[in-house]
C-alpha cells in the first residue's frame, strides 16, 4: 500500500513530476520532413500539466523511420523544432522527455534512405502495416511493411551510437528533460528481444542473454552518455503489436528487469497486455508483479510506470495499492488537454476522434476543448 495519490509529486531519477499522471507516447504523423512544426509546440504546451509528457516516438536516424511524417532527432531543423516544444512546456512548468525510436523491420522502402530494405535482427517480415502519405495529394493510407534484411553484427555498434547521438541531441540541444527508449510494440529492440523475430545465431540471438544484449547495450550507453536518471524505457512483454511474439516472455523480461536494475534509470514503463487493446491475453499470460519484483529485488529504484486502458478508478487503485508509481494515459490525453484537472475533479472526459489520430493539422490535435475555455493553455 502507498499513501500517494495520482496527484502526489514524485521524483523519478532526475525528473521532478508534479503528479503521477504521464502522457503516453502517441504517434501523430504531423511533422513533414521529420521536423516538428509550431502546432506541435502548442499541442504539448496544452498538455503540460501532466506530471510527465512523453513525446511521440521520434526517429533516432533516417533508417529508424517507419511511418510518414514522424519527427526526428538527427538534424538541426528537427532539433530547432523540438527546442520550441520544450521551451513552451517548461514555461508552463511541465517536464518532457522524448521517445527514442528505431522501428527496425516495421518500415517500408518508401520511408528508407535510398529505398533500401528496412533492417531487423533477421530477414523475417512482420505481418503488419505502416502508414504512408501520398506526396502528391497528402492523403494517408496503411500499407504492408517491406521485407527486412538482417543487420550484420558489425552494424550494431552504429545502432547504439545512433541512440546515443539522438539522446545527446535531445538533452543538450533540444532541451528535453530526458529520454525514453522505445523497446516495446514490436520495434527494433523488441524484435531483438523476442524469438518470434530474432533467429540470429550470433551473440545477439538464441539465449535470453543474447537476445537482450542490444537493448542492454543501448540502455547502458545512454546511462553513461546522459545519466541514468534522465533515461526511461518502455517495454511490452506480451503485446502482439506489429506481429511480435516470444515463446517464454516471463523469464526473458525478469532477466531484463534484473539487468536494468543497477543502471539508475528514471523509470520503467510497462504496457500491460495488448497495446491499445485487451489487458489480459488468454494465450499470453504474464505476471507483472513478478516482473516488478525482479527489478526491485535486484536493487532497481526507478519509478514504475504502467499503461494500457487505465481509467480514473483503475489508476487511483494502481497508485494506492503500490502496483505503480505513475500511470500513463494515451487516447484520453489526445482528447483532453486538461486531463489532470478533469481527473482531479472527476469531470467528464471529451471523447477522442480516431479519424484524426494520424496525419493532418490542428483538427483533432490542438482543438480539443478544456473544461473552462477561459483558462489559458
Ligand atoms: C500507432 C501508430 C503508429 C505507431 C507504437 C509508435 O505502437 C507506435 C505507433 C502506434 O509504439
Amino acid at each position: 500500500m502507498s499513501n500517494a495519490t495520482l496527484f502526489s509529486p514524485l521524483q523519478a531519477g532526475e525528473l521532478h513530476l508534479s503528479n503521477r499522471i504521464a502522457m503516453a507516447p502517441l504517434t501523430r504523423n504531423r511533422s513533414p520532413n521529420a521536423i516538428p512544426r509550431a502546432i506541435t509546440a502548442t499541442y504539448y504546451e496544452q498538455r503540460a500539466s501532466a506530471g510527465l509528457l512523453i513525446t511521440e516516438g521520434t526517429a533516432i536516424d533516417p533508417q529508424a523511420q517507419g511511418y510518414a511524417d514522424v519527427p526526428g532527432l538527427y538534424s538541426t531543423e528537427q532539433l530547432d523544432g523540438w527546442r520550441k516544444v520544450t521551451s513552451a512546456v517548461h514555461a508552463q512548468g511541465g517536464q518532457i522527455v522524448t521517445q527514442l525510436w528505431h522501428v527496425g523491420r516495421v518500415s517500408h522502402v518508401d520511408l528508407q534512405p535510398e529505398q533500401q530494405a528496412p533492417v531487423g535482427p533477421s530477414a523475417v517480415p512482420a505481418h503488419t502495416k505502416t502508414y504512408l502519405i501520398n506526396k502528391a495529394d497528402g492523403t494517408g493510407h496503411f500499407s504492408p511493411t517491406s521485407v527486412p534484411r538482417a543487420l550484420k553484427a558489425l552494424e550494431l555498434p552504429g545502432i547504439v551510437h545512433s541512440f546515443v547521438q539522438a539522446a545527446r541531441n535531445a538533452v543538450e540541444t533540444a532541451g528535453f528533460d530526458g529520454v525514453e527508449i522505445h523497446a516495446a510494440n514490436g520495434y527494433l529492440l523488441d524484435q531483438f528481444l523476442k524469438d518470434g523475430a530474432n533467429q540470429r545465431t550470433d551473440d545477439y540471438g538464441g539465449s535470453i542473454e543474447n537476445r537482450a544484449r542490444l537493448l542492454l547495450e543501448v540502455t547502458r550507453a545512454l546511462a553513461d552518455a546522459i545519466g541514468g536518471g534522465k533515461v526511461g524505457i518502455r517495454l511490452s512483454p506480451v503485446t502482439p503489436a506489429n506481429d511480435i511474439i516470444d515463446s517464454h516472455p516471463q523469464p526473458l523480461f525478469d532477466y531484463v528487469a534484473q539487468q536494468l536494475a543497477p543502471l539508475g534509470l528514471a523509470y520503467i514503463h510497462v504496457i500491460e497486455g495488448a497495446t491499445g487493446g485487451p489487458r489480459d491475453i488468454a494465450d499470453r499470460p504474464f505476471n507483472y508483479s513478478q516482473f516488478k519484483d525482479a527489478y526491485r529485488m535486484a536493487g532497481g529504484k526507478g519509478a514504475w510506470m504502467v499503461n494500457n486502458g487505465y481509467d480514473r478508478t483503475m489508476a487511483e487503485a494502481a497508485i494506492a495499492s503500490g502496483h505503480a508509481d505513475i500511470v500513463a494515459f494515451g487516447k484520453a490525453f489526445i482528447a483532453n488537454p486538461d486531463l489532470v484537472e478533469r481527473l482531479r475533479t472527476g469531470a467528464p472526459l471529451n471523447a477522442w476522434d480516431q479519424s484524426t489520430f494520424y496525419g493532418g493539422g490542428e483538427k483533432g490535435y490542438t482543438d480539443y476543448p478544456r473544461l473552462n475555455a477561459q483558462t489559458p493553455a
